[in-house]
């Protein structure tokens, strides 16, 4: 596995997004545009777009946006961190509360098969495997991605949750 600070082989990328304030489908277009135009990056696939009840955060937080985009690129993860933090704050996304309303979140779930754990970067990233509105999105994509850590497929994550509550497939295609 290469350090996380070099330069990597092309790599099979999965990121997040999640909104829940002002327009959110807006902003995930956005965010796929400027990834897409990135020169060591190319946007494969999307997956549909969820709405899903808030999990944690402050009471009574409007319902969020989420869906997952599958990349390809030999950014580093670092790197890619980077560029999706600016994207965020480019759309508009203070960084004041801890799981508070936002407009754009993007959590790289993925990089290829690379582990790694520190507070600035986890991958996989640690709280994919508790989350319906993470493994919904990420099934459509690819139901058979290993996760490294966990030894298992999203597939048999997505089993070993209780039934998703009050989650809506919105937008196949956007
Ligand atoms: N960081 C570490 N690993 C990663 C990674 N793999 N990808 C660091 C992205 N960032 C990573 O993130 C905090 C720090 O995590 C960053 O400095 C980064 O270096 P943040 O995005 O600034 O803050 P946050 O989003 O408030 O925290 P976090 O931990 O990313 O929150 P989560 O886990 O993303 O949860 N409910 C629904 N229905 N849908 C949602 O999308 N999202 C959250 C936020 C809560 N409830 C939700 C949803
Ligand atoms: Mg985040």
């Amino acid at each position: 596995m290469p350090p996380v600070d070099q330069q990597t082989d092309q790599q099979d990328i999965y990121v997040a997004l999640g909104g829940n304030l002002e327009n959110p489908l807006h902003s995930f277009i956005t965010a796929r545009k400027r990834l897409a135009r990135h020169p060591s990056l190319s946007v494969v696939r999307s997956s549909p777009v969820y709405r899903t009840p808030a999990i944690g955060g402050p009471e009574g937080q409007p319902d969020y946006l989420n869906a997952v985009l599958e990349l390809r690129g030999n950014l580093t993860a670092p790197q890619l961190l980077a560029v999706c933090q600016q994207i965020e704050t480019d759309c508009g996304r203070p960084r004041e509360q801890h799981w508070g309303p936002r407009t754009l979140d993007l959590d790289i779930l993925f990089y290829g098969e690379q582990h790694c754990e520190s507070p600035q970067l986890t991958l996989p990233h640690p709280r994919l495997q508790d989350r319906h509105f993470v493994l919904l999105p990420l099934a459509d994509l690819r139901d058979d991605l290993y996760h490294p850590v966990l030894k298992c497929s999203v597939a048999q994550l997505l089993q070993r949750l209780p039934p998703a509550c009050g989650i809506r497939k919105l937008h196949e295609q956007w």
